[in-house]
């Protein structure tokens, strides 16, 4: 019979990289991966159990709040706040910082997650995903309050990033720097089982990955890299073949195994970006980059970047490192270039 490898013993095998490891990191992503088996039963019948539809109430983000944004976002900190493994959380369903209850013991982790991130896309049973970043705790003392200098780390620190997919079917995909593992869940019994061991990007995946009706407000260099991908003047000597979800995590999984680049660019409308740096960008320029790839904003490393708001935006770029090299060399030559506007301007 063959080995089955869950994603509990899988956690437990990687602690042994860890030689200051005390159990706490197992604990908690033991929790992580409970609550993703949580939501994923409650986003596998939303539609039997009318959680579809609003809430009417509205997020940080400005967005309609769907019922099953707030279950999941209620799922993940009540999983993560209680074993004394955490110090302080950020969520994109939260303006602020989530504290610890006083009740509870103060651990050295700090977790930064988006609850389910594409909600729009619930109705139309698109896949859907949470993403998380894990960090350890930069403040002192170990068992007092975390506070934002704990969040606003680089994706250099983290200590393990990952998201979970409710597609077809539900799978969680992690990596804590040695390289990116992907598990799928097994309802019957319950448990993420090891079936994308040691995932790697594929090269010349020739597809580019990005939304397309925003072409006009986009920096030139951006532009001119997408025309180059859906001419025959590219190395493939013809077009790059086009796949957009609308959904982070589920881009993000497609490009893992089928490669290409996946491109948020800034533009006149959204000079930062729309994807937010910690729960968004971080944790998947993580992944990225342990599964061979790169991650920019055009201009750096997204890793390398220092958040200074817990919710801020960054232009999101990754996928083959080829790719993504070439991406930045049309963006900083397009910028050299004396600044004439290109961006078609709006039909009266
Ligand atoms: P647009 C979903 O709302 C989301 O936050 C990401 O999951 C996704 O990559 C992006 O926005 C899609 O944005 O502007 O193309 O609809």
């Amino acid at each position: 019979m063959k080995k089955l490898i869950t994603i509990d013993r899988h956690i437990l095998e990687t602690q042994t990289h860890f030689p200051e490891a005390t159990g706490e990191f197992t604990g908690l992503m033991y929790q992580i991966a409970l609550a993703a088996k949580i939501v994923s039963y409650e986003v596998n019948k939303a539609g039997l159990t009318m959680l579809l539809g609003k809430t009417g109430s509205i997020n940080v983000q400005g967005e309609e709040v769907q019922k099953l944004d707030e279950f999941a976002n209620n799922t993940m900190i009540s999983s993560l706040d209680h074993m004394g493994y955490v110090c302080i959380m950020a969520s994109e369903e939260n303006t602020e910082p989530i504290m610890i209850p006083s009740r509870y013991r103060k651990g050295k982790y700090v977790v930064a997650f988006d609850p389910l991130d594409g909600s729009s896309n619930i109705d139309i049973n698109v896949s859907i995903g949470t993403i998380f970043s894990i960090f350890k705790r930069v403040t002192e003392p170990e068992d007092s309050d975390g506070n934002v200098t704990d969040l606003l780390q680089t994706g250099r620190n983290l200590v393990c990033s990952g998201y979970i997919i409710y597609g077809s079917s539900t799978m969680m995909v992690y990596t804590t720097g040695r390289g990116v593992n992907g598990f799928t869940l097994d309802p019957g019994i319950g448990e993420f089982l090891l079936t994308h061991p040691n995932m790697r990007i594929p090269d010349n995946g020739g597809l580019y990955s990005v939304n397309e009706s925003n072409y006009r407000y986009w920096p030139v260099g951006v532009q001119r890299f997408v025309s180059m991908l859906k001419s025959t003047s590219n190395e493939r000597r013809r077009p790059y073949n086009s796949r957009y979800i609308g959904a982070l995590v589920a881009d993000a999984h497609r490009t893992l195994l089928k490669g290409g680049i996946f491109m948020y660019p800034e533009d006149i409308r959204k000079p930062k970006g729309k994807l937010r740096l910690l729960y968004e960008a971080i944790p998947i320029a993580f992944l990225v980059e342990n599964a061979g790839g790169a991650a920019t904003n055009g201009r750096m490393d997204i890793l390398d970047i220092v958040p200074e708001d817990i919710h801020q935006r960054v232009p999101l770029i990754f996928g083959e490192k080829r790719l993504v090299d070439l991406y930045k060399q049309y963006y900083r030559e397009a910028s050299e270039l004396p600044q004439i506007s290109t961006q078609t301007p709006d039909p009266k």
